[in-house]
């Protein structure tokens, strides 16, 4: 099963070519484990590590729980750390949840790095790269403000409680929205990471408040899900929707008017800035605990400027 899902997820790696790179001979081994297989945000981050692997002289190669799941990433993890690369950059799926797992990868000598997610435990792994998180929930949360006229009843979607960035951005959220007393939180959900579920949450709450302003969608699948529900309820537009990332999909549907906002993260940069922080350590260089990548709030205002354009995912 681990081989399906590391195989579909490097066939479907996306436009940055092959699984793995290598500048011949001697090069030090690196796996990224993503979250999550053939997903937007995670492919740009690959796309980003390949490269700067490539340009370092590093081997990269990736694999992938098919879905975002603790069992499924564990079998993933387990598999890695028989293989002892030099490096890991992994993204895990609960912050709790995957410690064991991923002391298995440092027990057998690999150094770690997370990318994007981490674990609570501050003791393990060398680095942290990702967004600011918190920042980002904030910034969703007054980007939403402006576009409900800082007013009315919203909720907030985020896929399980436990993982890192998503619960960073709900927080963030909470904590901005309760600086506009014009606003109520009136639901928090948390469907999994199944966009169909999503939609029955959002239909649901649609029939409870049929005034329901606003959403925040914190990350790709709920975004998904909020959004289907919206067509299907012909609440497009009425109800405004904001979502973390900006997958090709989501700018789509943010030039169509199903979304108002997006707040879009550098998946790029996080892939290269990891890699790096591997090679710093592997090199015996010094290595950076903590880098925090940079965050924009996208709308139709500024899809176009090219400050905004290179923010947007690319595949
Ligand atoms: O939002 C990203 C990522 O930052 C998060 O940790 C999980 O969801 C995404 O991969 C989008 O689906």
């Amino acid at each position: 099963y681990v081989v399906v899902a590391a195989a579909l997820s490097l066939a479907l790696a996306g436009g940055c070519g092959n699984s793995s790179s290598s500048s011949g001979g001697g090069g030090k081994k690196l796996t990224l484990i993503q979250g999550i297989a053939n997903e937007p945000f995670y492919i740009s981050m690959y796309c980003g590590a390949k490269d700067e692997a490539a340009r370092l002289g590093a081997r990269l190669s990736v694999q992938a729980p098919a879905q975002w799941d603790v069992a499924q990433q564990t079998q993933v993890v387990t598999s890695v750390a028989a293989s002892r690369p030099d490096a890991v950059l992994i993204a895990p799926v609960d912050k709790d949840a995957m410690a064991g797992p991923v002391r298995q990868l440092t027990g057998n000598g690999s150094k770690v790095i997370f990318v994007d997610t981490e674990l609570s435990d501050q003791s393990v792994g060398l680095s942290r790269v990702s967004s600011d998180n918190r920042l980002g929930g904030r910034l969703a949360a007054q980007t939403l403000a402006k576009q409900i006229g800082d007013k009315g009843k919203v909720m907030v979607l985020a896929p399980t409680r436990g993982i890192a960035t998503t619960d960073d951005r709900v927080a963030g959220f909470k904590e901005e929205i309760a600086k506009h007393p014009g606003i109520t939180l009136v639901s928090e959900q948390y469907p999994g990471d199944d966009a169909g579920k999503a939609t029955e949450i959002v239909n649901g709450e649609l029939s409870k408040s049929p005034d329901l302003a606003g959403i925040f969608a914190s990350n790709l699948v709920t975004g998904e899900g909020s959004a289907a529900s919206l067509k299907q309820a012909k609440k497009v537009g009425k109800v405004k929707l904001i979502e973390f990332d900006a997958s090709p999909k989501q700018v789509e549907d943010l030039r169509a008017g199903t979304i108002q906002g997006l707040i879009s993260q550098e998946p790029l940069e996080i892939g290269r800035q990891g890699v790096d922080q591997a090679m710093n350590a592997l090199g015996g260089k010094p290595v950076t605990k903590h880098i925090q990548t940079r965050l924009v709030a996208v709308t139709k205002d500024n899809l176009d400027s090219p400050d905004v354009a290179k923010y947007l995912y690319k595949q």
